[in-house]
């Protein structure tokens, strides 16, 4: 009698047991799953704190502002500052330009489009292929030879390709796509 009740009891617990891991499998599956929408919806821009140096709207994800994405430079910087050296037709010599690589900002308002549109405080607006952005070599630069781009001199944004890498930069082509004063950027 004892010996059959325990043994029941046994019995009894493994079915009990195995619906209760089955659940907590599905929860733990349910909890990781949550998170990993979190995390990728929290991903959001953080709002800009200084004066805005560049707004992308059209194609994009992440957006923290009426829909578009709107960059102080801290924001920018925080993409990951590179360095290029290069000639250019608006400079004497070699000039070192400053700023963060194309693809980053890209990436950062989650870009879903095949091209930009490039707008300057001129008017001035260029397409360009986003297939144009894969490396680190195209910057939207902020700074020339230390200085801060200004409006007066090619600021705030200097869209700069290597140059110097190749031929094939120096023609008539990319120096249209080498847009200064850039402000805007929609994705398409
Ligand atoms: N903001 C701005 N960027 C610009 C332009 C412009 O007029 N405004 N001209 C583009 C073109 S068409 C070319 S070829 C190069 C060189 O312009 P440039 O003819 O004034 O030297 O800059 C490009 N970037
Ligand atoms: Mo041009």
């Amino acid at each position: 009698m004892n010996a059959a009740n325990s043994s029941s009891s046994r019995m009894v617990s493994r079915p009990i047991v195995r619906p209760l891991w089955r659940a907590v499998l599905a929860l733990a599956v349910l909890v990781a799953g949550s998170l990993a929408t979190q995390v990728r919806a929290a991903e959001p821009l953080a709002a800009p704190t200084g004066e805005p140096v560049l707004t992308v709207s059209g194609k994009i994800a992440n957006t923290n502002q009426d829909g578009q994405a709107v960059f102080d430079r801290a924001m920018l910087e925080a993409l990951g500052v590179v360095t290029t050296e290069t000639a250019n037709p608006w400079v004497k010599g070699v000039a070192t330009y400053e700023g963060v690589p194309m693809h980053r900002v890209l990436e950062a308002v989650g870009a879903q489009g095949q091209s930009i549109t490039a707008t300057a405080l001129d008017g001035y607006a260029v397409e360009i292929p986003i297939g144009d952005f894969t490396d680190d070599r195209v910057i939207l630069a902020f700074k020339e030879n230390g200085a801060d781009l200004t409006p007066r001199n090619k600021g705030p944004l200097f869209i700069v390709y290597p140059f110097d890498a190749s031929p094939e930069f120096r023609t008539e082509l990319y120096y249209s796509r080498s847009i200064w004063q850039m402000n805007r950027i929609e994705v398409k």
